[in-house]
């Protein structure tokens, strides 16, 4: 069940190519794209019997797209279409993934990347990304929402493509991850949890399982349920935060792009919200690396910490069954996870009783 192309033997080749029926591509579309998608569906039991739940949780990796995050299914999308349309320049705002998925698929396609991120603020790995794709990389001195502006702003000069989730065809990319947790899983769940950020992946996730169930793939919707780290909620808050904050700077966002898409898939599938301390997070991205052997980044722990607060209220029927979006790879932030680890490598002289000292031996 955890292959979408069990029996066929197919090579997989993207996910432009897995869902084409479901995607504004054409003939006339390059597709460019680094075979993302397929990612795994991993069941996580140790995780759930240590918070204490009796349900069945399955992470979505989406850490495992060739640039590490979920940005690869969305920007296979809009780089495809700027290459269709002739575009020489791709553009965005990042707080690091988009970034790093932009420089990687514009290189493939020939094209110039320009990335604006905010100074100081992105996890090292994502930054040694933009960097090593050769995107023409600006730290600007203000937050993420502050990039953004000055990229739409750039994007009505008509002579860049922007390629932030403003840009509908990302949406569209992005969705195919309902579509393939469905496909591993062979039914839709019941609850589908996620990080919220810029809140375009809730957005898109609501919109795949319902085209999956309005062509009979799937019988029932899921309800999402999304989390923002406390420093950075505008949803919850239920008003743009001038200063957002967070350990998890993925989501460090006070006025999300796609505030509607988010309200929208809350109310339609009568889901949740909520907000998760930082504190929170850290110990939720140690728990299911050290349950599980699952190393994502803090970004994508917010969920998990979000469940941690849903199993204490009650919130979650016994017997559910529940996937959650592991939005990043746990690499992409070497920083935060060596602070949070809480210990350091064990220094020894080159002999084996050192070593053995140290196991206890
Ligand atoms: C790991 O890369 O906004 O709610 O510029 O990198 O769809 O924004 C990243 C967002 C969650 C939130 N987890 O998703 C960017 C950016 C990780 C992320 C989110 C992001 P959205």
């Amino acid at each position: 069940m955890n292959s979408i192309l069990p029996s066929t033997g197919e090579r997989w080749r993207g996910v432009i190519h897995a869902y084409r029926a479901h995607l504004p591509v054409s003939d006339a579309t390059p597709v460019v794209s680094l075979n993302e998608g397929n990612t795994p569906l991993i069941r996580v039991d140790n995780f759930v019997k240590a918070i204490g739940g009796e349900f069945e949780l399955w992470l979505k990796f989406e850490g495992l797209n060739p640039t590490c995050s979920f940005k690869d299914r969305g920007m296979t999308m809009a780089v495809s279409k700027a290459a269709e349309r002739g575009a020489q320049i791709v553009i965005c705002a990042s707080t690091g993934n988009t970034s790093a998925a932009a420089a990687a698929y514009a290189a493939r396609a020939k094209m110039k990347c320009v990335v604006l991120l905010p100074n100081g603020k992105i996890a090292l790995g994502k930054l040694a990304q933009a960097l090593m794709y050769g995107a023409t990389t600006i730290a600007v001195q203000g937050n993420f929402d502050e990039a953004l502006r000055i990229v739409r702003e750039l994007g009505e000069t008509g002579k860049v493509e922007v390629v932030n989730s403003i840009n509908p065809v990302r949406i569209e990319g992005q969705k195919t991850a309902s579509f393939e947790i469905c496909d591993q899983l062979g039914r839709a769940p019941d609850f589908h949890f996620l990080p919220v950020g810029n809140a375009g992946n809730i957005t898109a996730y609501w919109r795949g399982f319902k085209e999956y169930k309005a062509s009979g793939k799937i019988d029932h919707l899921p309800k999402m349920f999304g989390f923002q780290a406390a420093g950075s909620a505008p949803i919850v808050d239920g008003a743009p935060v001038e200063n957002p904050n967070t350990v998890a700077t993925a989501i460090r966002i006070g006025n999300p792009a796609s505030w509607e898409g988010a309200n929208c898939a809350l109310k339609e599938s009568n889901g949740f919200i909520d907000k998760v301390t930082d504190e929170e997070i850290l110990d939720a991205y140690k728990l299911i690396a050290r349950t599980d052997g699952i190393f994502v980044e803090p970004a994508s722990a917010a969920c998990l910490a979000g469940l941690i607060h849903c199993v204490k209220a009650g919130k979650i029927p016994m017997g559910s069954v529940i996937s959650a979006t592991m939005t990043g790879h746990g690499l992409k932030d070497p920083d935060n996870a060596i602070k949070t680890a809480g210990f350091e490598p064990f220094v020894v002289e080159a002999n084996k009783e050192a070593v053995m000292k140290v196991i206890g031996l």
